[in-house]
């Protein structure tokens, strides 16, 4: 008998009513993958419900955290509800660097309006770049019409997650050279608002500028990315932020590009479902009994790596697919 409790139908139509606890046990399944998420899943697209999502991403430190707790006050102030996604990619455990996130996000803690969650991969075929949009999506299906994704880091994944969203913004520090380091981690490209957070250091003039020259050697566009200094840990610079935000959400769903941007979102991910399944047939192929020793014919030269791939996908060809 399967539990209800525990069933992913009975759980999601909870979450859907608003029960948060319900809706973080939606997460975790997405979080574990394996047939729960894939019915998960399901579910949620089949809503077709899409909230408005904001990525916010930089270096370790730079005020993300803060920035996101000020942005939820300014939302939750003019009454919309809105989730919150943490999102490490270097911690296989939840909850992991997001500690004092906890902690500080605690004020909005007996607010039913916001939802907070912090993730990571755990189990999810394809990783975090396929849970965290898998995720904004069930916060979108259960009404959230707003979601803030804040992820740690500037690597290639970190880059994957923030272009998730529709509005990415990258947070620099006013230290020397901040800018440029944004730059080569590919923050640029994806920069929709800038945040110069931590302006009661000194050097943000200089960090403005460098960012500003950089903007003026990339290819022209329609939208010039604007560059806002805050004081997260003061409250500066917050609103302004979120006018930001709003005024690049408004110029995308002005000009097309927002349908645009979430049909290449969609297309990427479902390459990327195509490609995780591939990839996990492929290490079971090399794992099953009758082509276990191919790779060793391969390194010891009894088989070229192409005779050996052949045979490989022709084994492959042979099997019934997944249904
Ligand atoms: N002086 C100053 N300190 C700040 C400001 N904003 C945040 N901080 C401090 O910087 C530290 C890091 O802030 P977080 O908000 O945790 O930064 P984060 O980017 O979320 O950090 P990770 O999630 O660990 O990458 C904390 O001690 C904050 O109090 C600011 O505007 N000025
Ligand atoms: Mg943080």
């Amino acid at each position: 008998m399967t539990d209800r409790r525990r069933d992913p139908t009975t759980l999601f139509s909870a979450a859907a009513t608003g029960d948060r606890r319900a809706l973080a046990k939606v997460l975790s399944m997405v979080e574990r993958g394996g047939a729960d998420s894939r019915a998960v899943a399901a579910l949620a697209y089949k809503s077709g419900l899409q909230a408005s999502t904001i990525g916010m991403t930089g270096a370790p430190g730079a005020g993300k955290s803060t920035l996101v707790d000020r942005l939820v006050a300014l939302v939750r102030a003019s009454g919309e509800e809105i989730g919150v996604l943490a999102v490490d990619p270097s911690s296989p455990f939840t909850g992991g660097a997001i500690l004092g996130d906890r902690v500080r996000m605690q004020e909005h803690a007996l607010d039913s309006g916001v939802f907070i969650r912090s993730m990571a991969t755990r189990g999810h075929l394809g990783g975090l770049a396929l849970a965290v949009p898998e995720a904004i999506r069930v916060l979108s299906a259960v009404g959230l019409p707003l979601v803030l994704v804040e992820t740690v880091g500037v690597g290639q994944v970190e880059v994957e997650v923030a272009s998730a969203t529709d509005t990415t913004v990258v947070v620099v520090n006013p230290r020397w050279g901040d800018a440029i380091q944004a730059n080569k981690a590919g923050l640029l490209e994806i920069a929709d608002v800038f945040v110069i957070n931590k302006a009661d250091n000194p050097g943000a003039r200089e960090t403005r500028r460098d960012l500003e020259q950089m903007l003026d050697l990339s290819p022209a566009s329609k939208w010039r990315p604007p560059v806002v200094e805050t004081v997260a840990t003061g409250g500066e610079g917050i609103e302004e932020l979120w006018e930001q935000v709003r005024r690049h959400q408004l110029h995308l769903a002005a000009d097309g590009s927002l349908e645009r941007r979430r049909r290449q979102r969609t297309e990427r991910e479902f390459r990327a479902v195509v490609s995780a399944r591939i990839e996990r047939d492929v290490e079971r192929l090399l794992q099953d009994a009758s082509l276990g020793t191919l790779t060793d014919d391969v390194v010891e030269h009894r088989l070229d790596p192409y005779e050996a791939a052949d045979r490989v996908l022709a084994a492959a060809r042979n099997e019934t697919p997944e249904q």
